[in-house]
């Protein structure tokens, strides 16, 4: 519309100043109600302000997007990532990450959105997607493993994540059994894996990664803002999604690559490292009810296993766990 234009060149002609309600109202020729909108439909877009009371706004970014290009700069894998599809907003990557699957797509394929609108987590859960904000993407391998095994995957990507994290902010993220990417008790980044299999032949693994990299409070609904966090703002800075994007692809084809030559005990080794749950008292919700103990550790094939206080061993295979202390 004409006053997001006259807002937009007002805020990029004065880059350094802050300007208040009034001005901006006076320069898009509105009012204070529509200036004040517009600033909410243009931090949805990607833009970012600082607000200072009695002072005004003032604009700190302009939408940060992607490009296919950009991510596979330097990018040093063989296989991950080669074949990237991206898209400024999509329902789901996972969606996208099946049909190409069911195509024969190469293993390796990568699907990027800047944006989902039904981004889903497990058990139909939703998972917030907000543009500009993350990265979501989904991506498709086609390992030779019984299926039983395919939730190994998901610890391996754990893994890589959690170390490309590392490489490129620093910080030490924790890993939640079996999927959740924690700083600071907060939840980081989810996975998801999800199985196309014949009989009982896997065709394709897809395996989605939503990490929150520069989203502010405000870009969480209200109910997750006890429990999410993002990189941006653990770190107090803005971080180059392009370069975790490519750190994850490394490391995992690495850690992939190690998979299938050594098995997963390596990874299993390399996971406990990373796990905040296992030696504390925890209570895991599965769908049957709640078992109470102690997480003692993960079997061979990523099972999460759980001592009750009358000693006896539970096996987890899927499940929320609440961490007790
Ligand atoms: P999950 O079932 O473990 O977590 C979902 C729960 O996490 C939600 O119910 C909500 O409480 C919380 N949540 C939702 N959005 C966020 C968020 N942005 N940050 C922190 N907490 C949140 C986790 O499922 C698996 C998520 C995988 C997401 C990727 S993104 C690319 C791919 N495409 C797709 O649709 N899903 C995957």
């Amino acid at each position: 519309s004409e006053i997001r234009k006259k807002l937009i060149d007002a805020f990029t002609n004065n880059e350094s100043e802050y300007l208040s309600g009034q001005k901006l109202a006076d320069i898009a020729g509105c009012s204070r109600t529509a200036v004040w909108k517009q600033i909410e439909e243009l931090r949805k877009e990607g833009f970012r302000f600082e607000a200072v009371r009695r002072k005004g706004y003032k604009i700190v970014s302009i939408p940060p997007d992607m490009t296919a290009d950009k991510i596979t700069l330097g990018l040093k894998t063989e296989k991950l990532g080669r074949n990237l599809h991206y898209h400024d907003s999509v329902e789901s990557t996972q969606k996208i990450a099946y049909k190409l699957a069911y195509e024969n797509a190469v293993e390796g394929t990568v699907v990027i959105a800047e944006e989902q609108t039904a981004g889903r987590g497990r058990m139909d859960r939703k998972w917030h997607s907000p543009k500009y904000t993350g990265i979501w993407m989904s991506m498709i391998l086609r390992p030779k493993i019984p299926i039983p095994k395919a939730p190994q995957l998901t610890l391996i990507t754990a893994v890589g994540v959690v170390q490309a994290i590392e490489a490129v902010t620093g910080l030490l993220p924790e890993i939640k059994w079996p999927n959740d990417i924690m700083i600071n008790g907060k939840k980081i980044t989810g996975i998801l894996t999800e199985l196309q299999a014949e009989s009982d032949r896997i065709h394709s693994v897809i395996i989605g990664i939503g990490i929150n990299v520069n989203s502010q409070e405000e870009d969480f609904p209200e109910e997750i803002r006890p429990i999410a966090s993002s990189l941006a703002i653990e770190t107090d800075r803005m971080i180059d999604r392009e370069e975790l994007i490519r750190a994850i692809l490394e490391k995992l084809e690495k850690l992939y690559s190690l998979y299938l030559e050594k098995g997963f005990l390596p990874i299993k080794l390399m996971w406990e490292s990373y796990a905040v749950s296992i030696g504390k008292q925890i209570i895991a919700r599965t769908i049957t009810g709640e078992i109470k103990g102690k997480a003692t550790g993960i079997t061979e094939d990523g099972v999460l296993l759980i001592e009750d206080s009358a000693g006896e061993l539970h096996h987890i295979y899927s499940a929320d766990i609440k961490i007790e202390g």
